[in-house]
């Protein structure tokens, strides 16, 4: 696992340099999910795709950025599947994105998720790696190279709400939860990076991010097995919760394709419990 970590270090430093000086336009190709794609998105999975040809551990690779599963090392143990640079829209407007790596091992399910990780490219490159049993561990940039920080545990209630997908499109229920827990004094903190936004609640002891199903996207927007999965195990193993609109853990999904959403909620104990009381969730 340590070489894993240590090429997502490698990539890090990588697609930093790209993001500060690559060209912002998009490329004339879409993703899996019908999503254009900025040149900077197929530039960042190439260095990821690259960075791992050479990791004999790592048997397939599963990309937000391609279809299906590419397969690298007949003799590997995991399949990584990762989302090169989430969120790479705000890059021209200057904000924070990040990657996301969900290391598997075996049938691609939740329950076989044996690390996750995530790099921030913001004011400071930092890392966020997860294993089985241990806390997330932060990572920052020191004397360029990444030095551990310690590790991250939420309260057990936040102050900050980050309400993701349309409201227009939200039902009912969900408008009256988010609603009044800005009623309660939470603040808004949402971006439009995933990466980003689930890092503040992190680190800055909890609250509430939320994706539901809508009228427009009832599966949700975040995809399972690039994004959903690995926030969700880091969540759980800073001493959070994360859900999905049935109260089902999110650790317990089982993608039936690679691009699978999910509705999809992380937070502290008391917030993922509010949300189950509005959703009519009996635990
Ligand atoms: P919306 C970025 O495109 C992304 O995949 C996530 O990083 C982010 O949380 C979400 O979509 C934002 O979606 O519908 O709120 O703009």
């Amino acid at each position: 696992m340590t070489t894993i970590f240590d090429t997502i270090k490698a990539v890090a430093f990588e697609i930093d340099t790209a993001i500060k000086t690559s060209d912002l336009g998009y490329s004339d190709s879409e993703n899996s999910s019908g999503e254009d794609q900025l040149k900077l998105d197929v530039q960042s999975d190439i260095i990821i795709e690259k960075a791992f040809a050479s990791v004999a551990v790592v048997k397939n690779l599963v990309s937000e950025e391609k279809e299906g599963v590419l397969e690298l090392n007949e003799g590997g143990k995991y399949t990584i599947c990762y989302d090169p640079l989430d969120g790479s829209s705000l890059v021209d407007v200057n904000l924070s994105v990040g990657s996301i790596f969900g290391i598997y091992e075996g049938e691609l399910k939740a329950e076989n998720l044996v690390a996750s990780a995530y790099v921030v490219y913001g004011p400071r490159i930092e890392l966020m790696i997860a294993t089985k049993g241990e806390a997330p561990m932060l990572s920052r940039i020191i004397g360029g190279e990444f030095k551990e920080i310690g590790s991250v545990t939420m309260g057990e209630k936040g102050k900050l709400n980050a309400p993701g997908g349309t409201q227009q499109n939200w039902c009912d229920y969900h408008k009256t939860f988010i609603d009044d827990l800005f009623a309660e004094g939470y603040r808004l903190r949402y971006s439009g990076g995933m990466v980003p936004d689930l890092h503040q609640i992190m680190l800055k002891g909890g609250g509430l991010f939320s994706y539901p199903g809508t009228s427009d996207k009832p599966h949700g927007k975040l995809r399972q097995l690039f994004e959903v999965i690995p926030f969700a195990f880091m969540y759980e193993q800073a001493g959070g919760q994360a859900i999905n609109n049935k109260g089902m853990r999110l650790m317990e999904l089982v993608p039936s394709h690679p691009h699978d959403t999910s509705p999809c909620f992380f937070g502290s104990n008391y917030e993922i419990e509010a949300l189950k009381k509005a959703y009519g969730i009996k635990n």
